[in-house]
């Protein structure tokens, strides 16, 4: 009996040495230390053996039993300890790589620079009132001063909505400037009013680096009582230095637009060669920033506003031209082409 007993014992040991894996070690424990196993078999009949050798028999058997339990709980740990070891080689995260970028998003160029202007002008104490893109005819051109055969609509190739009256005359169109607001603020507000525009404007013209079938405008619009010319050039001055730098010079001249007496247009000295002549100013040292005047007295009583008793100045510009101006833009496609090169820029 000893002689089997030692076989079983060495034959558990050395399987047990081999098992990698829960289940296996389940399986041993259950033949060698089972209720139904040999060992236990033997243990329980111990009663049945004479004195001698249950002393002998019994002693042995259950120090095999001992070493066997002891051998099963330290592969049992070695079994546990492997698997935390492989569970955590699988888990581990290397927080020194690099993260996933986000792409952030932005405004458009001509959006920051509409924002910035019109920022400006609310602290100078305007509001900001936008209007609709496709517009009457009466808006655009007659309330302004410009009747069906006046030459500035020549000036501003129209696109015209398809929508005729029985007349023939079409009445609708997509508006070449932002000034139809005014006269439509004009209508339902009485002075003091100090309103900005800005917006997208339309011309029926080719494509090329300086023109666009659709730009932006800003315009706006100050009339109250008394208001005069130095109230123009004082704003617009302003404006120029908030926009351009403090020590921008400006320079006012005669011009004409329909809707205004006098007219003006305002230029402030070359940003680049700060007025000695360059290529961005065409030598001359000034740039031309917009046009301005005092509202046309035909204009305000067209909106039962009373000439005697009310003035007011108006002007405009074009939007694009500034930021290429100021980052030197040669070409105003590069605005609407959705290139991100390009607008990832700004
Ligand atoms: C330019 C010049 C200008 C105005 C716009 C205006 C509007 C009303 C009445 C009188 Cl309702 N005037 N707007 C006046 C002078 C010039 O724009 O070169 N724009 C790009």
């Amino acid at each position: 009996m000893p002689r089997e007993l030692e076989e079983l014992a060495s034959q558990a040991f050395e399987e047990l040495d081999k098992i990698s894996d829960p289940k296996e070690l389940e399986t041993w424990q259950i033949r060698y230390l089972g209720k139904k196993s040999p060992l236990m078999q033997l243990l329980h009949s111990l009663a049945t053996l004479p004195l001698e050798e249950r002393r002998i028999t019994g002693g042995r058997a259950n120090e095999i039993k001992k070493a066997l339990e002891t051998g099963l709980g330290k592969r049992r740990e070695a079994l546990k300890e492997a698997q935390i070891a492989v569970s955590l080689q699988r888990e581990s995260l290397d927080i020194s790589l690099p993260g996933q970028p986000i792409p952030l998003g932005r405004l458009h160029p001509i959006t920051q620079i509409l924002k910035e202007i019109c920022d400006i002008f609310v602290g100078m104490g305007f509001q900001v009132v936008e209007g609709p893109e496709v517009e009457w005819d009466y808006y655009n051109f007659e309330a302004l001063n410009i009747p069906k055969d006046h030459p500035a609509r020549d000036m501003m190739a129209t696109l015209w909505i398809d929508f005729e009256l029985e007349t023939g005359d079409r009445e609708m169109l997509l508006r070449t400037h932002t000034s139809p607001m005014q006269i439509r603020v004009m209508e339902k507000l009485r002075p003091p009013i100090r309103v900005i525009v800005p917006g997208r404007v339309y011309r029926h013209e080719a494509t090329d680096a300086t023109h666009e079938s659709m730009f932006h405008q800003v315009e706006g619009l100050a009339v109250d009582r008394n208001i005069t010319l130095a109230d123009l050039k004082g704003t617009l001055f302003e404006f120029a230095r908030c926009l351009f730098g403090s020590e921008r010079q400006a320079r006012f001249r005669c011009d004409y637009f329909p809707f205004v007496e006098p007219g003006v247009e305002m230029a402030i000295d070359c940003i680049v060669c700060k007025g000695a002549g360059c290529r961005l100013c065409g030598g001359s040292g000034w740039i031309e920033i917009l046009g301005a005047g005092m509202v046309h007295p035909d204009v305000l009583r067209r909106v039962n506003i009373d000439p005697e008793v009310y003035t007011g100045f108006a002007f405009g510009m074009g939007v694009e031209r500034i930021p290429m101006l100021r980052y030197g833009i040669d070409d105003i496609r590069l605005f609407y082409s959705n290139d991100l090169r390009f607008l990832k820029q700004f």
